[in-house]
């Protein structure tokens, strides 16, 4: 029977779930590890996939919800004998499965001995200079969820919460890319334009339902993150059009050439 993050203690169940990567893929170890969000499955097209195994095989994890995500994790290899994992896609807090399975896969890469996350997401911009289809590198980021994966006293760190390192490294790969804060909402439903504006107004420059609580997990584990946000639409009310999840798709599709230069690039250098 697999279990369902909660019913056990969480580093418990990702230690477990760690132990079972390790058997289906047979790889020794990886460094990094990278999720997929939306707009970015084609991010991995050109990486040589060693090994993949679904992620609803595997203890505590569930199939993803999300059109356009993937229910996998893959081990890619990036140069040599070194490995990255590729969760091909997350679960996200709107799935009602509560905070730990929503932190679960950052929490097993961590126990499989990753020591860097990259994070990426779609999201909506607040700025009008990043339209559908421009990649944002993530500065800092703003909790809205009013939830959190850590129990009991953890105070941690979150003053450079997206290492600067990492922003540095992959800038060498693509010195256009800017940087931006962003906001996680619960979700599912898209802001209203008001929401966007109050985001506006907090310091935000993209809004999305994920990443976030990933990273607070990822910090108290001792991760260093790198996160990447591809601005697939203009947040609502910035543009005067609807939302329409199928447009997050197309602009995903869009980018995928130079998404896929930026990820093969960005993990060689990682
Ligand atoms: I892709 O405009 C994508 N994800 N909250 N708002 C929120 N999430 C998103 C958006 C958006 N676009």
């Amino acid at each position: 029977m697999t279990q369902s993050p909660g019913s056990v203690d969480p580093l418990t169940l990702a230690a477990g779930a760690a132990e079972a990567v390790r058997r289906r893929l047979r790889i020794p170890s990886a460094e990094v590890a990278l999720v997929l969000g939306s707009g970015w499955s084609e991010a991995v097209a050109e990486l040589e996939v060693i090994g993949r195994v679904p992620l609803a095989a595997l203890p505590g994890f569930h199939t993803p919800a999300v059109a356009g995500h993937g229910g996998e994790l893959l081990a890619v290899r990036i140069t040599g004998d070194r490995c990255a994992l590729v969760f091909t896609g997350r679960t996200h807090h709107y799935e009602g499965r509560g905070v730990a399975a929503v932190v679960h896969g950052v929490r097993t890469a961590a126990a499989c001995g990753v020591r860097t996350v990259v994070l990426t997401n779609g999201s909506g911009s607040l700025r009008r200079e990043w339209g559908p289809g421009t990649p944002v590198l993530i500065r800092d980021h703003i909790n809205l969820t009013g939830v959190t994966p850590l129990v009991g006293p953890r105070f941690v760190d979150m003053s450079e919460a997206y290492a600067g390192r990492l922003r540095d490294l992959a800038r060498t790969v693509d010195p256009s890319l800017p940087e931006g804060v962003y906001v996680q909402f619960p979700g599912p439903q898209y802001e209203t334009p008001a929401e966007v504006r109050m985001a506006g107004v907090l310091g935000g420059d993209l809004v999305g339902m994920s990443t976030v609580l990933e990273t607070i997990a990822a910090r108290e584990r001792g991760l260093e993150v790198l996160g990447l946000s591809l601005a697939t639409n203009l947040a609502a009310g910035i543009s005067q059009a609807p939302l329409d999840h199928r447009e997050v798709i197309a602009a995903g599709q869009a980018a995928a050439p130079r998404l896929r230069s930026l990820i093969t690039e960005l993990l060689a250098v990682l």
